[in-house]
């Protein structure tokens, strides 16, 4: 089918994108921001200073950097930037008499607390790297990454503790402070209290440490939807591509209230949950309760949020449960709306702009690339089911890896290739921790590999077809799972479908399909006969799937990726490898 083009008008802090495309990527310059950002002494750059210190330094103290909403939504809790500043040198000043230095882990595990800015950001002060943790992880994948991570010190809730570290801690020989949220009052033996921790040190040991662009100033744990964990370094300098994305991707600024629903354990939660609305200077929203759609309606509604960003997954659930239920919650004051993560299909956008009044844009990044890549940028027309076109400052390309070596680029429009980035913009990934013989083979001639493949149209705007690993060759066709997956998502009774290749021993692999339904929809052979022909029509014979199963979830990350990979190793009978980012709640669901 053929989606609209939804075109832009209105007032955004960075016109020229629209019209002049070319000539801001063309007056664009990385190190301008960078130099902007490097305000030190000798010339440092610390993420932190920027996100928080910088406001109160400019008279904006007294606007609230980060409110709290309690799961019920019945208490709330607000920092302003002052707040923030203090309780941030307060929680640096605290690493230091806890004994630890620069370039220290400080791996925290926490769902949305009103703490958890405080111990991000006050980390990054320290000049410690900020390492992010599921909250849903279980006690195994806790251990590889606080010993992969060389975490010194651990801030968590005193329930999580008990439930998930406590028995590890013999194993954890460089873990030598753990603090803890909430509880007893009482911390067990070998940990101290967040708080009481927080209110012994003195704010003015706190100063600031005098990073290095250069310096690492966090550590991502990838999700992992296609193999092993992979610990990615972050530099301080990151703060200019996350900046420059802030405004020129959300065109966030001061006076917004910006919501970003993205799990704490997620790089999305970090660079766009914390960082991003704290570096432009707006209010950032930070929601205790899981996903439910009158709880995020109300949450919409009732903080006044006016640029969103979440997930095609959020989307899709929210689709599940009709366009009558946002109709209640009005008025909103959204005027962007943003999603993340994994393809969105365009019948999600279109559902938006009728069921709330404004299209979803969609963004591609990947923890490696550590900010914003690719966009429809809030002032761009929207090319529903497209990621979008390059932002200024990324040279994207599309190419091939010739066997005998090196690369060949694709020029022309439609054809399939992998995504590839010329290195060197601030917030790339700076190693992979442990791993740095992995870290030189994602680059080949000065150019990052993404794993991802996509086509570029004659208007420069992405589609993405597919994760490498994931593609689908059936007789001679290139298939990517996300065609498929579309598609059939375009039919009513589609919720979600997640598509792969089952070997067959005559065309290589055959399409095989797994959806979820909406509600109101029964599974039954009248329904898979009509799916299949339905994608038939939309696809043709070569990438309409063969086969088409009902499965009540699809096996996912918790940052809402679809694990093709679990579903064919489950197909095969295969083991499925590493589920550590896997979503605890429907781990295990039948297929
Ligand atoms: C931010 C984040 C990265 C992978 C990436 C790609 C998939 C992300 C997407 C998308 C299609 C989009 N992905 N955004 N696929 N359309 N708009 O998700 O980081 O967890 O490292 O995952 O997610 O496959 O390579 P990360």
């Amino acid at each position: 089918m053929d989606w609209p083009i939804i075109e832009k008008s209105g007032d955004f802090a960075v016109p020229p994108y629209l019209t002049d495309w070319e000539a801001a990527r063309a007056a664009f310059d990385w190190q301008t921001e960078i130099d902007r950002l490097s305000k030190l002494p000798g010339g440092g750059l610390n993420l932190a200073v920027e996100a928080v210190d910088r406001h109160v330094a400019e008279g904006r103290g007294e606007t609230v950097a980060m409110r709290w909403i309690s799961r019920n939504q019945d208490s709330r809790r607000e920092l302003t930037y002052a707040q923030l500043k203090e309780q941030t040198d307060r929680f640096a000043a605290a690493l230091r008499h806890l004994g630890l230095k620069r370039g220290d882990t400080v791996a925290v595990m926490l769902n949305n607390l009103a703490e958890l800015p405080i111990a991000a950001l006050g980390t990054i002060k320290a000049g410690c790297v900020f390492c992010p943790l599921f909250a849903a992880f279980g006690p195994e994948p806790v251990r590889a990454r606080l010993i992969l991570g060389r975490a010194r010190l651990l801030v968590t809730t005193e329930a999580l503790y008990l439930r998930k570290i406590a028995d590890l801690r013999e194993d954890l020989t460089e873990l030598d402070h753990v603090l803890l949220i909430g509880g007893s009052g009482q911390p067990p033996q070998g940990c101290l209290d967040f708080q009481a921790t927080l209110n012994a040190a003195s704010p003015e040991d706190g100063t600031v440490e005098a990073t290095s662009p250069d310096d690492p100033a966090m550590l991502h744990f990838t999700s992992g939807t296609t193999g092993e964990p992979k610990g990615a370094l972050h530099p301080q300098r990151s703060a200019a591509g996350i900046h420059a994305t802030a405004r020129m991707v959300l065109d966030l600024r001061p006076g917004d209230i910006f919501w970003c629903t993205a799990d704490t354990g997620w790089v999305t939660g970090s660079i766009y949950k914390l960082l991003a609305p704290l570096l432009a200077g707006a209010t950032g929203i930070l929601y205790e309760g899981e996903f439910d759609p009158g709880a995020w309606y109300g949450v919409l509604r009732n903080e006044k949020v006016t640029v969103w960003y979440t997930t095609p997954t959020a989307v899709r659930m929210l689709m599940r449960f009709g366009a009558a239920l946002p109709r209640t919650y009005r008025p909103l004051s959204l005027r962007l709306a943003f999603s993340v993560g994994e393809p969105l299909n365009p019948e999600a956008v279109i559902w938006a702009r009728d069921a709330l009044g404004l299209p979803f844009h969609d963004t591609w990044w990947q923890t490696e690339t550590g900010c914003i890549a690719l966009a429809n940028f809030a002032v761009t027309t929207i090319k529903p089911g497209s990621m979008g076109r390059p932002v200024p400052g990324f040279e994207v390309a599309l190419v091939e890896r010739r066997p005998e070596g090196g690369l060949r680029f694709i020029e022309d429009a439609g054809i399939p290739g992998e995504i590839a980035l010329k290195a060197g913009w601030p917030s790339m990934f700076s190693d992979y921790i442990g791993a740095h013989t992995r870290y030189e083979e994602c680059f080949i001639d000065g150019w990052y590999l993404t794993g991802d493949l996509a086509k570029r149209d004659a208007d420069g705007y992405f589609w993405f077809l597919g994760r490498a690993d994931d593609v689908i060759k059936a007789s001679g066709h290139l298939i990517g799972p996300f065609e498929v997956e579309s598609a059939l998502m375009d039919h009513p009774a589609v919720a979600e479908a997640g598509v792969i290749g089952k070997p067959d021993p005559v065309a290589h692999e055959r399409v095989k399909a797994y959806v979820s339904l909406s509600h109101g929809f029964a599974a039954g052979e009248a329904l898979r006969r009509e799916l299949i022909a339905f994608a038939r029509l939309r696809l043709g014979s070569a990438l309409a799937p063969k086969e088409l199963v009902f499965i009540d979830e699809l096996p996912k990350t918790r940052s809402g990726k679809i694990m093709r990979r679990v579903l064919k190793a489950r197909e095969l009978g295969l083991p499925t490898g590493d589920l550590s980012g896997m979503d605890s709640d429907i781990r295990g669901t039948g297929v």
